[in-house]
């Protein structure tokens, strides 16, 4: 059992406008648009969760929303990234959006070839809640390679995004990549079946959740999605992959034209190198890329997070600091990707768990619909007594927002059932796996940069159990 500190972030869902019921079935169909104006960068603590509108990836909102990331390479090659201190500075000083959790299927360790399952869903749980931590997203990825087609792993994919969609149903930061690289001349057809095997599965659990479909050749077919999409499932999105230096305008032009026709297209991969994810870089044709990306508000995650010898990993192979990265410790990729990442956009709104600032919010008028709301939860305390696990958490919700909020509303979501034993400075209610916290009368409302703490829960558990994520 590990002591969790978990730092999470909030949105207001009493002030966040809902969501549709149910999934639109015809966001395909939306208008393809080329933005005057880039959309914003994505944050869970403003954003919420993401939806999928036309050609676009938007906000709870449904305004027009970017990320922009990075991938971890193999997590069972390179775990020790997993880690709250990296993915704060990725966060914090990187501008960083949304983490990818690469789980390779066949290839070193892989999750379909003798790795340790439990191991890998481990690592899975650890990123999803130090990126709900930080206030990033995070990509699950089903990371198909030699196993090129991806129904020859059907089963185990079908039993994973089962478990993991339940697991991640109310999370909101969380997104589904369902098979990385179909390659081998896999057909789209025969994806297309697959995604919709998969995406129905998945659509069981997180009814919403954004859902992205590798596509043929090394995902590079985006045409062929475009001229056949999926329909019977909306927030979908297909994959484009591209290495700088090996792929170029006729790539580029691909990914336009399939946009053109209606696909909302997303980059859930790309180097800087060439294909082989090795050789020399090619910033000019990565700035291509970029500026290409941007105009057609294109989300783009770089491949990758260690500090192997090859050219597209960020970190030099004599780096072994798995945080605390400086100028020094960057590999040519990582230079460029700081650098692209930290220039030109407006930077993310602060992270959640910024200091509060008393002193500002007392300047600050009051008004009713705050962004930047956030929720910290420490495990104080975990025993176990005629055989059954408790667990005392102190929460403190933080507004890190412009403007006061007059009221607040937090969810709190647990890896399995929990029983409230005993509760303090809120009213909680439980339903399965999910703890509602809402405010009593003398802590509803907070100042802007203001925070309300001591909100205190007991709740009875597994033996495993774990805070997920607070929404
Ligand atoms: C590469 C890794 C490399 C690893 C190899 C395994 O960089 O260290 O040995 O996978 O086969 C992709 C894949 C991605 C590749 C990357 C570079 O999605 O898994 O990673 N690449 O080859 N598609 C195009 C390039």
């Amino acid at each position: 059992m590990k002591k969790l500190l978990l730092c999470m972030f909030a949105v207001l869902s009493l002030l966040a406008p809902e969501l549709e019921a149910g999934a639109p079935m015809d966001t395909f169909a939306g208008e393809p648009e080329v933005r005057a104006e880039e959309p914003a960068l994505a944050a869970p603590s403003v954003s919420g969760a993401l939806q999928v509108t036309g050609t676009q990836l938007c906000g709870a909102d449904g305004n027009p929303v970017q990320l922009r990331g990075i991938s971890t390479h193999g997590l069972a090659w390179y775990p020790e990234y997993v880690n709250e201190d990296c993915f704060r500075q990725l966060r914090q000083e990187w501008n960083v959006n949304v983490v990818r959790l690469a789980l390779y299927t066949e290839e070193y360790g892989g999750y379909c070839s003798g790795g340790s399952q439990d191991a890998l869903k481990a690592l899975i749980d650890q990123g999803v809640s130090y990126a709900a931590a930080q206030d990033l997203y995070a990509i699950i990825d089903w990371h198909i390679l030699s196993d090129g087609n991806p129904n020859r792993h059907l089963e185990e994919a079908k039993a994973f995004f089962q478990e993991v969609s339940a697991k991640y149903a109310d999370c909101p930061n969380v997104l589904y990549e369902i098979c990385n690289e179909p390659n081998g001349g896999v057909s789209w057809g025969e994806i297309k079946q697959y995604a919709e095997t998969v995406a129905g599965i998945i659509r069981e659990n997180a009814k919403d959740a954004v859902i992205l479909v590798g596509t043929p050749n090394w995902s590079q077919y985006v045409d062929q999605a475009a001229a056949d999409p999926i329909t019977s499932y909306g927030n979908l999105m297909y994959t484009l992959h591209f290495y700088a230096a090996t792929h170029t305008d006729a790539l580029r032009k691909t990914m336009v034209s399939a946009i053109e026709r209606g696909l909302p297209v997303f980059v859930s991969e790309y180097g800087i190198c060439d294909a082989s994810g090795n050789g020399a870089v090619d910033t000019a044709e990565a700035g291509k890329w970029v500026e290409t990306m941007d105009q057609y508000g294109v989300s783009y995650i770089a491949w990758n997070l260690s500090n192997k010898a090859e050219t597209s990993a960020v970190l030099n192979s004599s780096c072994t600091k798995t945080s605390g990265f400086t100028g020094d410790d960057l590999s040519a990729s990582g230079k460029w990707l700081y650098q692209m990442l930290t220039s030109e956009k407006e930077p993310l709104p602060a992270a959640p768990l910024a200091e509060a600032n008393p002193a500002e919010a007392a300047e600050t008028p009051a008004a009713s619909v705050p962004e930047g709301i956030s929720c910290t939860a420490v495990l104080q305390n975990h025993w176990t007594s005629n055989g059954e696990c408790f667990y005392h958490y102190t929460a403190s919700v933080q507004n890190g927002g412009k403007t006061a909020c007059d009221t607040w509303r937090v969810q709190a979501v647990f890896n399995g059932p929990v029983v409230l034993q005993d509760s303090w400075n809120g009213d909680f209610y439980i339903d399965g796996k999910t703890l509602h916290v809402t405010p009593k009368d003398y802590n509803r409302s907070i100042p802007a940069g203001g925070a309300t703490g001591d909100i205190g829960f007991i709740v009875k558990g597994g033996n495993d159990l774990q805070l997920l994520c607070c929404v």
